[in-house]
């Protein structure tokens, strides 16, 4: 496999981030920092320019040095200076880097003068009243620190769905290849496809001939078995993702199904339901007294209880089991009933392919519409287009839609909200536009009435059409990247 920009430019960071830590040169960690940036926002991967033998000290701010690093990473896939950085800095002290407010700069200022290497010591200098006295560090800062130190202690690192999804269900297609297997689903918080997960949980029925579980526990990414039994199995995978797989007889595959995919308050508020009308669910079956009436599907469990199938997705028990008893469950939306996209990038600006490549795609998907929304010109790091960029670009989508049977191209961009509240683009060339979508991408740190402000005034605008991601994306100390 080859090493990908964005392993490069981590790597860069992290040397950035070890290097501002020991009070490096500002400069020589902004040189570094820069690279990293440069890097993630070439279109081509630094594994193929150095393939090529392209001189690296041709891209901005690359010098002979950087340009020596990035070979060695591209050839080796690893970097010898960051290993000694690691050496010289402990790794209590990078985990530092984690506590929200910390950056190197004031990881390095706790070390310095109060020398505090650890977590736990950052945690005894808090309760001796040592951070308040530091300079920077205000009531603000302290209060959401004293905050994360509590929250590390109680909870688990979650991972985004979008990572925990695709590993859970090649697992499954794995698994579903042993001997003897009956009914295999993925089951917990990625069934109910929560933004974040804690593990992943895995439901099987399975013959008693079967060889499942010794297949689960061998499988080539296992790192560690936690636990091995006949009907419940757990292991640690390589990139750190917790698995837990449970296997039932076949008449109990749907309340297994049900009960392992959760979520408990949903369930809690269903079983009080049950009980009124005499019966009992759990991960064995449905009971009508002691009479057993079923447990081989998921669906009888809603039939019984005289409700509407309630999805996975809906099962939080925010109100959706009154509303099953009603039958007024919601229509949830599903991948046929997307038209259009309305939000994507071309190598007009950050993203991988043209125009014509994602039309194409597009109308293959099904979809009847999309908006091409390229970054604007104040948005550097993304190639953003100027006015005359994007006149251009609307050429080339008059020439497409003219030959492109069964799609429509509409001319939009992603237009920069700048700090004040105005758009990044000349009001004539928004005037042009199908629609135009407009985002903050800086200035995060406005006070709440400042940053309200500039998107109303931005709203304000007459050519203003969607908002995007209006909430940036918050990048939450709890929720880990998974690797490997
Ligand atoms: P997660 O893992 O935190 O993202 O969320 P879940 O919902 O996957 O939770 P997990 O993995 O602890 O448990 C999986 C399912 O097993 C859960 O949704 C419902 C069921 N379950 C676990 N513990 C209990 C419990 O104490 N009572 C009940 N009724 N169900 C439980
Ligand atoms: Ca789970």
């Amino acid at each position: 496999m080859h090493v990908t920009n964005a392993e490069i430019a981590a790597g860069f960071n992290e040397i950035a981030d070890l290097l501002d830590i020991e009070g490096a040169n500002p400069f020589r960690i902004r040189a570094y920092r820069n690279a990293a940036r440069t890097i993630l926002s070439h279109p081509k991967s630094m594994a193929a320019l150095v393939e090529e033998g392209f001189d690296l000290t041709e891209l901005p701010g690359i010098g002979e040095d950087l340009a020596a690093k990035i070979t060695e990473m591209v050839r080796s896939g690893s970097l010898h200076f960051l290993e000694e950085l690691k050496q010289e800095v402990s790794p209590a002290l990078e985990e530092l880097l984690h506590i929200p407010g910390l950056g190197p700069k004031r990881v390095h200022q706790l070390h310095e003068s109060l020398h505090v290497g650890t977590a736990g010591e950052l945690k005894k200098a808090l309760e001796n009243g040592k951070l308040e006295a530091l300079r920077g560090f205000g009531p603000k800062l302290v209060g959401a620190i004293s905050k994360a130190l509590e929250k590390s202690v109680q909870e688990e690192p979650r991972v985004r769905l979008y990572d925990a999804l695709p590993v859970a269900e090649a697992l499954v297609a794995e698994l579903r290849k042993a001997k003897g297997v009956t009914a295999i689903e993925v089951a917990g918080s990625i069934r109910r496809r929560r933004e974040t997960v804690k593990d992943i949980d895995i439901v099987a029925a399975c013959t008693a001939q079967s060889d499942l579980m010794q297949r689960f526990v061998a499988l080539q990414n296992v790192k560690k078995v936690v636990m091995r039994g006949t009907t419940r199995s757990s292991v640690i995978l390589s990139n750190n993702l917790h698995v837990d797989l449970r296997v039932v007889p076949e008449h109990a595959f749907g309340s297994a199904l049900h009960h392992f995919t959760g979520s408990k308050a949903h369930h809690i508020a269903l079983r009080k339901i049950a009980a009124v009308s005499g019966m009992k669910i759990n991960e064995y079956g449905i009971f009508r007294g002691e009479r057993r009436i079923g447990g081989e599907r998921e669906k009888d469990i809603y039939k019984v209880l005289g409700m509407e199938y309630i999805a996975p997705e809906l099962r939080e028990n925010r109100g959706e089991i009154e509303q099953a008893s009603r039958h007024a469950l919601p229509r949830l939306v599903e991948p046929g009933d997307i038209k259009g996209d309305l939000h994507l990038h071309t190598t007009g600006s950050d993203g991988k392919n043209s125009i014509r490549e994602m039309a194409l795609a597009a109308r293959e998907k099904g979809y009847e519409y999309i908006a091409v929304t390229d970054h604007t010109k104040h948005l550097r790091i993304a190639h953003g287009l100027d006015e005359k960029g994007l006149l251009r670009q609307m050429e080339e989508i008059d020439a497409l839609n003219g030959e492109l049977e069964g799609i429509t191209i509409l001319k939009s961009a992603e237009v920069d909200i700048l700090p004040d509240g105005s758009l990044d683009l000349g009001d004539d060339v928004l005037r042009r536009l199908d629609l135009a979508v407009c985002a903050v991408h800086s200035g995060m740190h406005l006070g709440r009435d400042a940053q309200t402000a500039r998107i109303l005034r931005a709203m304000e605008h007459p050519c203003f059409t969607i908002l995007a991601h209006p909430t940036g994306r918050r990048e939450d100390e709890h929720v880990r990247a998974v690797g490997g």
